[in-house]
């Protein structure tokens, strides 16, 4: 009795490992204003005028650019406040994550 053998539930890891990062892409779409696109990018992404102009085109031409990179809660946190901006001004503006390789 009470001699259930369990394997533990937790891996054990080197502590140099690093989090997995996540990249924050923003997607193209045909109705969303190249000025909002680049207002959401400096807003939420702390982009300058610049750069965020750099990455509308980019994917505005290519279809897809990656934003930036973070952690996976902020890095989800940071496309639902991107795509939620768009939506409240019933543009179909996307920002999606994944992992980093
Ligand atoms: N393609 C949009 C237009 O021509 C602009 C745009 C660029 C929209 C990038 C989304 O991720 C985007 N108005």
């Amino acid at each position: 009795m009470n001699d259930i053998v369990t394997r533990p539930r937790t891996k054990v890891r080197l502590a140099t490992e690093r989090p997995r990062l996540y990249k924050v892409i923003l997607i193209n779409d045909d109705y969303t204003p190249r000025a909002f696109v680049v207002t959401v990018l400096k807003a939420e992404f702390r982009m300058g005028e610049e750069q965020a102009q750099r990455v509308m085109m980019t994917a505005h031409q290519r279809g897809a650019c990656v934003v930036a990179v973070y952690t996976k809660d902020v890095a989800e946190a940071k496309a639902t406040r991107g795509t939620e901006a768009g939506r409240a001004k019933g543009y179909p503006l996307l920002f999606t994550t994944e992992p980093e390789e």
